[in-house]
């Protein structure tokens, strides 16, 4: 993997400080660092549990203690976890460019942390749990939680996690939000995700037909590699600092680059 060279990174660092419109996807490679697994990758949670077992409303059904017990496991790992630079980096990004909107697949929480504050979670958010049967929703911030299943206060039925397991639509509201963001933006940086996921992976072309420059921040080629009009490989906690707007004139930048 050859690493970026400070011509890439200044290229794109001025693309992003000239954008009108900036829209960032993040995936579970961004949180990586922070010592959360990814999915799919070495280590990934799908290379040691199987999705249809845990992720989908069948299988909540089928056992929901099971799913319960995987899901208070991960809050546990997520609860002791930081946010790395690279979620700072972005979050700096949103107090200093106007049109600014992060979507995430990740459902951490560590977006929040690091500063964001305007965050759409297209899969939703590990701290929030939902009553299956009422769908009353609360913000639960314990790990571990005292008892699995947690019940519903108001009518006694099994809450669930409040993410978006296989085969469920993602909100509505969330998700016209992102797809609004991704058409308006000159700008399209992806991070950390294989993009294998629809339709959040399907934001990337959306962005693309639209006109914008996708720059693609990961480790390893993804599914959206092929699209992207940049590609900086490498950790996304190293690369993403990196590309902070500077106030620098273009002269001065040009001269902190000379060898
Ligand atoms: C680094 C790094 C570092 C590492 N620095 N980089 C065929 C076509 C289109 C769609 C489908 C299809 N067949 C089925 C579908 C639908 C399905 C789907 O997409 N399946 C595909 C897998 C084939 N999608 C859905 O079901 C979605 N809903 C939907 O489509 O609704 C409509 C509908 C309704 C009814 C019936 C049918 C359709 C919902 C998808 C929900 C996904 N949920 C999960 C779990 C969330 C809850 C939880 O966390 O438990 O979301 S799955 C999991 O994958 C999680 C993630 O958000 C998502 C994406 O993963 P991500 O973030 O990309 O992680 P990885 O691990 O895959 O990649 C990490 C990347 O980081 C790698 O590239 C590394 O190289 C990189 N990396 N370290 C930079 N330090
Ligand atoms: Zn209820």
């Amino acid at each position: 993997m050859a690493e970026p060279s400070q011509i890439e990174l200044d290229v794109v660092r001025r693309l992003i400080g000239g954008a009108h419109f900036l829209t960032v996807l993040t995936g579970a490679g961004v949180s990586a660092e922070s010592g959360i697994p990814t999915f799919r990758g070495p280590g990934g949670l799908w290379r040691t549990f199987r999705a249809e077992d845990l992720a989908t409303p069948e299988a909540f059904l089928r056992n929901a203690k099971l799913v319960w017990e995987w899901y208070d496991w991960r809050r546990g790992l997520i609860a002791k976890a930081e946010p790395n630079p690279g979620h700072r980096a972005i979050a700096a990004w949103e107090r200093i460019l106007p049109g600014f909107t992060l979507i995430t697949q990740n459902v951490d929480g560590l977006h929040d942390r690091a500063g964001s504050r305007n965050v759409l979670k297209v899969h939703g958010d590990i701290w929030e749990m939902r009553c299956f049967e009422c769908g009353v929703r609360k913000v639960d911030l314990r790990a571990p939680l005292p008892v699995l299943p947690p019940k519903c206060a108001r009518c006694g039925g099994l809450m669930r996690p409040g993410v978006v397991w296989f085969g469920e639509s993602l909100s509505e509201d969330v998700w016209m939000r992102a797809e609004q963001a991704a058409r308006a933006s000159d700008i399209f940086l992806v991070a950390g995700t294989s993009a294998q996921v629809y339709p959040a992976a399907g934001l990337v072309s959306l962005a693309k037909h639209a006109g914008a420059v996708i720059v693609e921040v990961n480790l390893e080629e993804s599914g959206v590699s092929s699209i992207a009009d940049a590609v900086l490989r490498g950790p996304a906690g190293e690369i993403l600092p990196q590309l902070a707007p500077t106030n620098k004139r273009p002269d001065e930048a040009a001269r902190s680059i000379r060898p």
